[in-house]
């Protein structure tokens, strides 16, 4: 069925162009809909370039330097003065939010295998972007920018700069090749690769682990049904499952053959497929399958696909797909849950629609939104961007110093304020229990309300932030009792019974549906767990919260604090932390717990907990004061001493330390010192090691947050031992 059509006339080429002209390039900002634009010659002197998009770039900022700071909360305050630059038109602050390596990939096979064109600057700087990130050493590509080369990342990543127009021969292709057929080719990659690669039409489809629609159609009370699932992964599954069923992929050219022999370790025609579904290299092998998964696969591929299956099903479980896809569009304006499905449901929506599809080219019109440039290139973001998360924690970072009620920072803060106002998710979705969503109205997501997605923490960090402003003197009220209730409200739904909260959703399912965790690359996927951080989000919020609204659901607010607490008191491990899972790592989610302890009164003077804690932190501090963990930590469980310490980790346990009362001076006094010693002399701290992660293996950037946490820390240690001079 392959023909022989050439696309390639249609796609762009561009060798030759090294790079774009960095002065052009500008960051609109709808209301927080943030999209990269590459002004037309010329129009650089008309729409000058602001602070912010200058520091994204990686551009001199020009600013003058600051009077060096002696005492923490001059350094704070000139941290401040540096960050304030950085806040955009709406009143957010933003940033790239990378890491991910496999991403850009899914997005770059979306547009070629739908014939749609990529403007030529956004072509050139990806290029530059993997290629800037390709590993020196060995020239491949991992899961994420810090992690060692893989199938997964270096077949991906080899795949989209050729769809981008690198050369084959390129020396550094070259390279990337190598050490894929070292690894033992695209073959020896995980499921995701597969079928990305099968969409494209350089793997065939036997090769790929089944990914059956029909389970969206089991009764909801089935225990595996997929809206049971953790929503990224079932809502990367739905649309995948569509795709599968059709098993469609793109007519094949001479790009696409050529790939073949590039990727592939046997010509095409002569590879057995269905015998390297389960070949994965142990480098990407993160979670091995289950024996489970392993015969359901086998029965599915070899018996139901091709001889059971009842052709009224297939139709009927295609249908009903897209009809949840459908829903997933309408409910979040095409921005769609995240940089995964959102290009999937392009794909579904293109076999469904065609090109002139109003579904379609609504995609194609919003997968813009994911993308950010920096000064290596462009990238794709982990979410279509960290608008409300990081605003609402600059809003909340200003308190112990007490910059909010410094009239120097008002306009600042209120102009934050009026963006979480317009943040704020105003209602329920059209069809939520169709859609098997969560409540929404008085929410704050993630990135922004058109995503429109409730997250427990977000919502909680949104609402403590307009608690705060709106509860200081000389700031408006945006945001009425009625909706910060709303917000409330959305809290109390989120608690599992054993106290913790999740994430996006309460637990739906068991934690044995990780049997069926088919991802290979990523760990603790297929359901919500209760996590410290997330808890604690909540925690804190209806802690405030009832300081100024004691009448509101007390008896539930009270109970839902003492079982959340009492679950925070349960995961501490035996030495005395925390185990992170959004942030790397223990430092982050002992930072949280201390927080949460703290609200039920427990401080180092009275609680054994509170002091093992902060032991374990003790313990760890170097030379120069401050903590460094690296991202190794998350994947094995245990804490892995960074080779130099972090500013943001080291902020993490300043305020963890404080939180909890810690009685002894001096190792705060040294980590604060060691911050000091680090900012710059414009008050701004440099990029080091990465921050964030997710599903254990991946991680990802949180660049505002060297900013966030020290200004935080250094208000908290100014309150505590005196605004005294450190240098
Ligand atoms: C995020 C980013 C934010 C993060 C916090 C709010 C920090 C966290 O406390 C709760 C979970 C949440 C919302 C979160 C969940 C998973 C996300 C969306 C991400 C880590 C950003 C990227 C990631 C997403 C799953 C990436 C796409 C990859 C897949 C495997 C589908």
């Amino acid at each position: 069925q392959w023909k022989d059509e050439p696309t390639e006339d249609i796609w762009t080429k561009f060798l030759g162009e090294e790079t774009t002209d960095y002065t052009r390039w500008r960051l609109r900002n709808d209301r927080g809909v943030q999209t990269w634009e590459y002004l037309s010659e010329g129009e650089e002197g008309k729409q000058p370039q602001s602070k912010a998009e200058k520091w994204y770039l990686g551009m001199d900022l020009g600013l003058p330097d600051l009077s060096p700071a002696k005492t923490p909360l001059q350094s704070a305050s000139n941290a401040l003065e540096f960050f304030s630059k950085l806040q955009l038109e709406p009143g957010n602050w933003g940033c790239e939010y990378g890491g991910p390596m496999f991403l850009m990939p899914g997005l770059v096979i979306t547009w070629y295998v739908t014939n749609t064109p990529v403007p030529k600057p956004w072509a050139i700087e990806m290029k530059n972007y993997l290629f800037a990130r390709q590993h020196p050493g060995d020239g491949g590509w991992g899961l994420h920018i810090e992690g060692e080369s893989t199938v997964f990342g270096t077949a991906m990543n080899y795949t989209t700069l050729r769809l981008l127009g690198a050369e084959a021969d390129d020396p550094r292709m070259l390279k990337a090749r190598k050490t894929l057929w070292g690894m033992g080719g695209a073959l020896n990659g995980p499921h995701w690769a597969k079928f990305w690669l099968a969409v494209l039409g350089v793997v065939h489809w036997d090769a790929v682990n089944p990914v059956p629609p029909e389970l969206w159609l089991l009764p909801n009370w089935v225990p595996i049904h997929p809206w049971r699932w953790w929503i990224h992964m079932r809502q990367v599954f739905l649309p995948m499952s569509f795709i599968y069923s059709k098993r469609w992929t793109h007519p094949m050219n001479d790009l696409t053959r050529s790939l073949r022999s590039e990727l592939l370790d046997e010509p095409y025609s002569s590879i057995n497929w269905e015998s390297r579904r389960n070949t994965i290299h142990d480098m990407d092998n993160y979670h091995p399958k289950s024996w489970i998964l392993l015969i359901l696969f086998w029965f599915l591929s070899n018996l139901y696909f091709p001889f059971l299956r009842p052709n009224s099903l297939k139709k009927k479980a295609e249908d009903w797909a897209w009809c949840l896809i459908q829903a997933e569009d309408e409910n979040t304006d095409y921005a769609n849950l995240g940089p995964v499905n959102g290009p999937l449901n392009t794909i579904v929506s293109y076999i469904v629609g065609g090109p002139d599809s109003v579904p379609f080219k609504e995609h194609v019109k919003t997968l813009p939104e994911f993308l950010w440039v920096k000064d290596e290139g462009m990238l794709m973001n982990g979410t279509n961007g960290v608008q409300t998360w990081d605003t609402s924690f600059v809003i909340l970072a200003c308190e112990p110093g007490g910059f909010h009620k410094d009239p120097k920072w008002k306009p600042m803060l209120t102009k934050a304020l009026e963006f979480m106002e317009d943040q704020q998710i105003p209602a329920e979705v059209r069809e939520q229990k169709k859609s098997y969503r969560q409540q929404r109205k008085g929410a704050w997501g993630f990135s922004n309300r058109k995503q429109g997605y409730t997250v427990s923490d977000c919502t909680s960090e949104g609402v403590k932030s307009a608690l705060l402003l709106q509860n200081t003197e000389g700031y408006p009220t945006l945001i009425p009792d009625s909706r910060i209730k709303d917000a409330i409200d959305v809290i109390l739904t989120m608690q599992n019974p054993s106290g913790g909260c999740a994430s996006y959703e309460p637990t739906r399912g068991s934690e044995l549906l990780e049997h069926l965790n088919a991802a290979e690359v990523f760990g603790r996927i297929m359901i919500e767990y209760d996590y410290p951080e997330c808890t604690t989000a909540c925690i804190t919020a209806l802690h405030r919260f009832q300081k100024h609204y004691p009448e509101y659901r007390t008896h539930e607010i009270q109970a839902f604090k003492e079982r959340a607490i009492e679950y925070i008191r349960k995961s501490q491990k035996k030495d005395g932390s925390w185990m992170g899972s959004w942030g790397i790592c223990f430092t982050y989610a002992g930072m949280f717990a201390m927080q949460s302890l703290a609200c039920a009164g427990e401080t180092y003077a009275n609680s054994e907990r509170v002091r093992r804690g902060c032991q374990f932190f003790i313990d760890r501090q170097m030379e120069d004061g401050g903590w460094g963990e690296t991202y190794k930590s998350c994947e094995t469980d245990t804490w892995v001493n960074h080779a130099r310490s972090q500013v943001v980790q080291t902020a993490w346990v300043v305020i963890a330390l404080l939180a909890a009362e810690f009685p002894e001076k001096e190792p705060v006094r040294r980590a604060v010192r060691m911050m000091m010693g680090r900012q710059q002399q414009n008050g701004e701290w440099k990029q080091e090691a990465i921050e964030g992660v997710f599903n254990k293996s991946c991680m990802i950037s949180y660049p505002n947050y060297k900013f966030i946490f020290p200004i935080e820390a250094l208000g908290m240690y100014a309150k505590r031992w005196g605004d005294e001079e450190l240098f």
